[in-house]
């Protein structure tokens, strides 16, 4: 009941509703887990849908975009094991040409909770960046999100420079048009279809977990 609540908040773009309803599931032992798959994300997939079939326009979906946040924001805490010390580092980013951030913040939440420190690179990022990043931070983990068809070509550029700077980091791509062939296309180390495939993939990239 209250994660159809939170569903149809986000999908009206209404934030104040959707963190009280955030925080009434939790308070009434609602997984953080459960409240994020199938309240904010179902939500989003819905608003995905209307926006495709002109329903809907960019307003409302950047009212959405802020209610996921609001309400990823409260779940985060809930989301990482406190406490932990860092097992490896990850840079994470947003490719060249893209602004879509929200999946890419979803992976840096889990490869938080999964250990790792996690250095956000932010959104429309070059190649470049990730190396110099991964250099600065001694990264073990690259992690490139994009979420249209026209920006994840650019993320063969990550790859290619990541091997010519000579450094040992893997690269793992996702994002909504990605797939394991256009993973294996381009070279990268390793593609997850989700944010908490994509810590368990780091790590056992990194790690060997
Ligand atoms: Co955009 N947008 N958008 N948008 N938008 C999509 C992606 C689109 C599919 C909508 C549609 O037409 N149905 C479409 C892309 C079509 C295509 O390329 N095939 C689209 C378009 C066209 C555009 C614009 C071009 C629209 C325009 O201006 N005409 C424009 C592009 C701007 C740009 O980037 N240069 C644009 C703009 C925007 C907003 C700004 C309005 C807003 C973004 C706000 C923000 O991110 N701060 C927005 C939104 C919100 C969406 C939709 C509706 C939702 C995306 C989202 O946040 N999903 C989206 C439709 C859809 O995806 N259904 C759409 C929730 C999020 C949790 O999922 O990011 O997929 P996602 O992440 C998942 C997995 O993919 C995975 O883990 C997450 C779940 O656990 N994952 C990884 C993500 N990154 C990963 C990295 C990994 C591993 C897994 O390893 C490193």
């Amino acid at each position: 009941m209250v994660i159809e609540q939170i569903r149809e908040a986000l999908i009206k773009g209404r934030a104040p509703e959707v963190v009280s309803l955030v925080n009434q599931a939790l308070q009434g032992g609602v997984t953080a887990a459960e409240i994020l798959n199938d309240g904010l994300c179902q939500g989003m997939g819905i608003i995905g849908e209307r926006f495709k079939k002109n329903e809907i326009f960019v307003p409302q979906v950047l009212l959405a975009a802020r209610a996921m946040k609001q309400g990823t924001q409260i779940l985060k805490p809930h989301l990482i094991a406190a406490g932990v010390q860092p097992k490896a580092t990850a840079v994470i980013g947003t490719i060249q040409g893209d602004l879509h951030d929200i999946g890419k913040n979803l992976v840096g939440m889990m490869l938080e909770g999964a250990g790792f420190k996690v250095v956000d690179a932010g959104i429309g990022v070059a190649a470049e960046t990730f190396v110099k990043l991964a250099q600065e931070h001694r990264a073990q983990i690259v992690g490139v999100s994009a979420l249209l068809t026209t920006t994840m070509v650019n993320m063969r550029a990550v790859v290619e420079a990541v091997r010519a700077a000579g450094l040992a980091a893997k690269v793992i791509i996702g994002g909504a048009p990605v797939t394991q062939s256009f993973c294996d296309e381009i070279g990268a180390d390793g593609y997850s279809p989700d944010a908490a495939s994509a810590a368990q993939l780091a790590s056992r990239l990194a790690l060997g977990v």
